[in-house]
C-alpha cells in the first residue's frame, strides 16, 4: 500500500526530490510527553510510526527511490521507551531503499539532494527541519566547482500529496469505516448511558470507553460533551458541568483507528424527552442536515453544501422567530451568523479536517468519487441572546454525519447513531426506564 503511494507520488515530481519530516514528541509538562501521533503526511507515504525521522523521495535518475533516516537501534533506551524498528528494520519492514541514523542527516542530506531539478519540501512547518534543508542547499552550491548544482526551486509536496490524501482509495476506507463504526458506537454508548445528575466528562468517558475497548488508538481531537448553555459554546471541550434534567447535551467525538477519524455529533435530551422548544429548533437543524445530504453527489461545488444549509437555516430561523424579513434578503446579509457562525462541511480522513484543496483560485472543488466530508449544520441560541424567545434561550443543536461520495451519489457512513426525534426519544425512555427500575 505505502509502495504504491510513494510510486504514484514520485510520478507526479519526476527528476525532483522530496524531503519529508516525521512528527516530534511534545512535552505535555516537565519531563512527561504527550503519546506520540505521526505527522499524517509522513504516515501516508511511510507508514512508520516513529518520531526523529526524516523520508526523502527520489524521482531523479537512475530509479526512483526512497531513503529514510530513524533513530538508531539502542537498546538501553528502548528498556525505557519502547522498540525502535532502526536502519534494517526500515529497510526490512518500512520497504526503504537506503536507510541511515538520523543524526547522519546533515552529513547525507546534501548528497541526495544535489543534481535534482528541484526540491519539494514543505517550509515554515518545521523550523528546524527548515534551517537543516537550507543548510544542505548551502552546502550544496559550495560544491559548485566540482560539477554539482543544488535544485533551483523549493514547491510545497503538499500541492500533489494533498490532493492525493483527499481522494481516499479503498484501502484508506476500509480503515476510515473501522473508525466510523467504532465512532458510532460510542456515541450509541453516550445516547444510552446519559442520566441527569451525571457529569459532562462522564458522559465523555463513555464514550471514549467504548472507542478504546473496540481498537481505536485515540479519540481522533478533543471529544466536546457540553450540555445545556455549553452545547452553545463551538469548541467547548472542559467537560466539567453537572447535567441536568430538562436539558439537552452536545456531543462531538470520533474515533482515531489506524490514523482515520470519524468525526460525529449528535445532541440530545439529559432526560428522556425534549422540550416544545429544544423539539422546535432540533427538527430544524434536522431538516436541514438531511435535505444538504440527501444532495450530496459528484460533481456539486463544495460551497453549494454551505449555501444550501444557510438558505435552510435561515427559513428555520424565520419559522423559529429569531429571525424577522425575508429570507433572500436574510440570506444575503447573512443575519443567519448570530445562530450559525460556523461551516457546514469539512474533508474528513487521518485528520479531522482532512487536507486538500476547497477552492483553487475561482474554481470551488467539484465533488468526486472517493471524498469523505462531514455534514454538520447546528444552531446555537446564546443564554443571553437579545430579542430572542426567552424558552429559546440557551439551546445549541449540531447534528453532523460523515459522507462518502459514490458513483451514484453518497454514503452515510455514520448513518449507525439514531437522530430522528422519535428514535431518539425511545432509546431515552428505554434507558431512563431501566435505571429507575433497576
Ligand atoms: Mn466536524
Amino acid at each position: 500500500m505505502f509502495t504504491a503511494r510513494r510510486a504514484r507520488f514520485l510520478e507526479q515530481i519526476p527528476g525532483a526530490v522530496a524531503v519529508f519530516p516525521a512528527a516530534h514528541l511534545a512535552t505535555r509538562s516537565n519531563d512527561s510527553e504527550f503519546d506520540f501521533r505521526q505527522d499524517s503526511d509522513f504516515w501516508y507515504l511511510t507508514g512508520f510510526d516513529e518520531p526523529e525521522a526524516v523520508a526523502v523521495l527520489l524521482a531523479t535518475p537512475p530509479r526512483p527511490r526512497f531513503v529514510l533516516f530513524v533513530r538508531r537501534r539502542d537498546p538501553k533506551q528502548e528498556v525505557w521507551n519502547g522498540y525502535r524498528a532502526g536502519t534494517q528494520g526500515a529497510i526490512k519492514r518500512f520497504g526503504a531503499d537506503a536507510a541511515y541514523p538520523i543524526d547522519q542527516l546533515d552529513k547525507v542530506l546534501p548528497r541526495l539532494l544535489r543534481d535534482a531539478d528541484r526540491l519539494y519540501f514543505r517550509l515554515g512547518h518545521d523550523a528546524a527541519m527548515d534551517r537543516k534543508v537550507l543548510g544542505a542547499l548551502e552546502r550544496i552550491r559550495r560544491t559548485e566547482r566540482q560539477g554539482h548544482a543544488a535544485p533551483a526551486a523549493i514547491h510545497d509536496p503538499c500541492e500533489v500529496l494533498h490532493q492525493m490524501r483527499l481522494v481516499k482509495t479503498p484501502e484508506e476506507l476500509a480503515h476510515l469505516r473501522r473508525a466510523t463504526d467504532i465512532t458510532c458506537a460510542g456515541h450509541r454508548a453516550a445516547l444510552r448511558a446519559a442520566r441527569p445528575g451525571q457529569h459532562e466528562y462522564q458522559l465523555e468517558a463513555e464514550v471514549e470507553y467504548v472507542f478504546a475497548r473496540l481498537g481505536a488508538q485515540s479519540p481522533g481531537y478533543s471529544s466536546i460533551v457540553g450540555s445545556g448553555p455549553n452545547a452553545t459554546i463551538l469548541h467547548y471541550s472542559t467537560n466539567r458541568r453537572k447535567m441536568e434534567e430538562g436539558e439537552l447535551v452536545l456531543i462531538d467525538a470520533g474515533a482515531e483507528v489506524d490514523g482515520y477519524t470519524g468525526d460525529v455529533t449528535r445532541t440530545f435530551p439529559v432526560g428522556r424527552r425534549f422540550s416544545r422548544a429544544q423539539r422546535a429548533v432540533y427538527a430544524e437543524v434536522l431538516h436541514a442536515q438531511q435535505e444538504v445530504i440527501a444532495g450530496i453527489k459528484p460533481g456539486m461545488e463544495w460551497n453549494r453544501i454551505h449555501e444550501r444549509t444557510c438558505e435552510l437555516l435561515t427559513e428555520s430561523l424565520l419559522k423559529l422567530k429569531l429571525l424577522k424579513g425575508r429570507a433572500k434578503t436574510l440570506v444575503k446579509k447573512k443575519a443567519y451568523r448570530k445562530f450559525y457562525m460556523h461551516g457546514t462541511s469539512h474533508w474528513l480522513g487521518m485528520d479531522v479536517h482532512d487536507v486538500g484543496h476547497y477552492r483553487r483560485r475561482k474554481d470551488w472543488t467539484k465533488l468526486e468519487p472517493g471524498l469523505v466530508l462531514t455534514i454538520e449544520p447546528g444552531i446555537y441560541i446564546a443564554p443571553d441572546a437579545k430579542g430572542v424567545p426567552p424558552a429559546l434561550r440557551g439551546i445549541g443543536v449540531r447534528i453532523e454525519d460523515d459522507i462518502l461520495v459514490t458513483p451514484e451519489g453518497h454514503e452515510n457512513l455514520t448513518a449507525g447513531v439514531a437522530k430522528e426525534i422519535d428514535e431518539i426519544e425511545e432509546i431515552r425512555g428505554r434507558a431512563l426506564g431501566r435505571a429507575a427500575a433497576g
